[in-house]
This record gives structure tokens, C-alpha cells and sequence, in this order.
């Protein structure tokens, strides 16, 4: 885990105070809901419904072996890896659609689902890219009020699960199975709990979010993902009364696959870091800088839009893989 990032972290704890303003936390201001990637950082007032729609578009290109980067012959000759059955570039899209319903002050319940569309480019100019595309996992998940404080502060549990909707046997056009990379699904029920601190004075506004998501059992192809754990914060400032400018700094940390996908064989794995189970899972930090639009009046009152670019600061990946470029994340949210 990152020392600095937990510096910052209690910094800003002792920071907060200054950061306050005289009323409770609310939602009614651009900045307050968290910049755009992060998932259940705000809570809703008893009845209160929500639907948002978020496109994030994902860009790895080159390849990396722990925290540095290396070349497919680097690989082969390290690992003995086939060169030209390394990837070389991946996107991947998502269409995230949400809907967030408050049954009391306390207890805001959400669900998300994700339609996703995976792209990689091999070395080798005569292998043909691999597509993927399908629904992914649904999360469902509660939030749950912890406490609110003097000076616009908040803290709240999120507790959620995620169903294993997502196809874990998508396989190429020759039937052979896709890497672990390029499935849409975990395959797994896993857990996802997490806590939030918000925190807003007239002007400004900060949040922190630590979680995790655990695999609780293996899935039918005899593997399970590695267990995550995130942490992230950011600050935002109002720029006016519907715009607000944001930065977030967020850290993961992937294990690595436990198991093995029953059709992979050992030549497979061997030729392939996308079919080692050595090779997956990453810790990554990456800076954010977004912003928020929130229209206050007229047609579009209750509607906002938000954007966010990610890039990391820092990565290491555990084995070989793809090297993470940049994120974009997208989004619309309406409540009422
Ligand atoms: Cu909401």
C-alpha cells in the first residue's frame, strides 16, 4: 500500500475542519456529487430517485513487466513468452447505466449494470485483433448513513454485491477461449464494501473513498479474480453556481488470478501472459482532473453532466501486460 497516499490521506482529515461550512452536506451544488468515476459517493434524501448513464473508454497501449516497460522480444526472452502472441494495444468501452433510490434519510439502495466492449491488437500483424463485447456483473449495493457533522461533513457504508451476469466462456472465432483480460464478467460473487467521507465548505468540497471488492467463491471455470482494494481522493471547487472543477488521485491494488481457466492449457499459458494467472492484477495510482455541471433552473433542472480524464502517476503490473495510457469517463445523472 501507498505511504504517501495515506499521508495525504490523515492530512486531510486535520485539513477538514478549515474546510467546513455552517449547514449539513448537501447535494444541491455542482460539486456535490464526486467527480464522475467514483461509484456511491453521495447518498439521497428519503424518496429521492436517480438514473445516470456514464460512457468510460480505456486505453492501453505497450507493454509493461513490473513497473517497467518492456519490448515483446524483452518478454520472450525473460519468460519465453511467444513474442508475436503478446498484446500490443487493448480498448475498452463501457456503457454503465445506474439508478440510485432512497427508501429513507439512512438507507440509499443502487444498482448498476455495465454493457462492455473489449478490443486488443496482438504483435503479431497476422493475428487477427480480439472483440469482445456483452453485458457485464450487476452490482447492487446499499449505502448506509454513518453520521453527519458540523461543517458539511458525512460519512456513509457502502455495503454491495456483485452478481455474476457477466460471460466468463467468451471464446475466438477458432473456439479456442479468450484471455482472462478480455471476458466480461468475473464469474464470482463478490463483495464490495467501502466507506465515504464527504466533507464541503461555501466554496469548495472533498471526499474520500476506501474499498474493496472479495471474491467469495471460484467460478465455474475454476478461477476466481484477485481480490482489489481502492482508495481515492479528490477535491473539487465551485466555479460558479452550476460548475464546479475537480482533482482526484486513486489507488489500486489487483492480486493476482487464483486458479486456472479449466480450457487453458499449459502450452497456452505458456506462449501467453493473457492465459498466466501469474501474469494478472496490478497496482496502479492515477491522477484525475474532471468537472461538473449541474443545471439549477429551467428544462434541464435536476440533470447534470460531468467529465473526467485518469492517467497514472504510477503502475506496476504483476508479471507482463498491457500498459494503462489514459481514462476517460463520461457522464449524465438525473434525479428527482
Ligand atoms: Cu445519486
Amino acid at each position: 500500500m501507498n505511504n504517501i497516499f495515506l499521508k495525504i490521506l490523515s492530512l486531510l482529515a486535520l485539513a477538514c475542519p478549515a474546510l467546513a461550512h455552517d449547514g449539513n452536506w448537501t447535494a444541491a451544488r455542482p460539486d456535490g456529487h464526486a467527480p464522475i468515476s467514483v461509484m456511491g459517493d453521495h447518498m439521497h434524501k428519503m424518496g429521492e430517485w436517480m438514473v445516470s448513464y456514464r460512457y468510460m473508454t480505456m486505453k492501453m497501449e505497450g507493454l509493461l513487466d513490473g513497473s517497467s516497460e518492456v519490448t515483446a522480444m524483452g518478454a520472450n526472452s525473460k519468460y519465453g513468452f511467444n513474442a508475436m502472441m503478446l498484446p500490443k494495444e487493448m480498448t475498452m468501452d463501457m456503457h454503465m447505466f445506474g439508478a440510485m433510490h432512497a427508501i429513507s434519510d439512512q438507507l440509499t439502495l443502487m444498482g448498476m449494470l455495465n454493457y462492455l466492449d473489449n478490443e486488443m491488437t496482438m504483435q503479431g500483424a497476422s493475428i487477427a485483433p480480439m472483440e469482445t463485447s456483452g453485458w457485464g456483473d450487476f452490482k447492487l449495493s446499499g449505502l448506509y448513513d454513518l453520521a453527519r457533522m458540523e461543517g458539511g461533513r458525512r460519512v456513509h457504508l457502502n455495503l454491495g454485491i456483485s452478481l455474476p451476469t457477466g460471460g466468463v466462456d467468451e471464446k475466438k472465432a477458432d473456439g479456442t477461449i479468450m484471455p482472462y483480460g478480455m471476458q466480461l464478467g468475473s464469474g464470482t460473487w463478490d463483495f464490495l464494501p467501502a466507506l465515504t467521507f464527504l466533507g464541503q465548505s461555501d466554496d469548495y468540497s472533498w471526499g474520500a473513498q476506501v474499498g474493496g471488492t472479495l471474491r467469495l467463491d471460484d467460478n465455474d471455470r475454476g478461477y476466481s479474480l484477485g481480490n482489489r482494494f481502492e482508495a481515492s481522493l479528490w477535491g473539487a471547487k465551485n466555479i460558479s453556481d452550476s460548475l464546479s472543477v475537480s482533482a482526484k488521485i486513486d489507488h489500486s491494488s489487483q492480486d493476482e488470478l487464483d486458479g486456472q481457466d479449466k480450457d487453458v492449457t499449459m502450452m497456452m499459458r505458456n506462449m501467453s501472459p493473457g492465459y498466466d494467472p501469474n501474469h494478472q492484477g496490478n497496482d496502479r495510482t492515477s491522477l484525475g482532473l474532471g468537472f461538473n455541471y449541474y443545471f439549477r433552473d429551467g428544462g434541464l433542472k435536476g440533470h447534470r453532466m460531468a467529465a473526467e480524464w485518469e492517467t497514472p502517476i504510477s503502475q506496476k503490473a504483476n508479471g507482463v501486460q498491457l500498459e494503462l495510457d489514459s481514462v476517460w469517463t463520461l457522464g449524465w445523472q438525473y434525479a428527482w
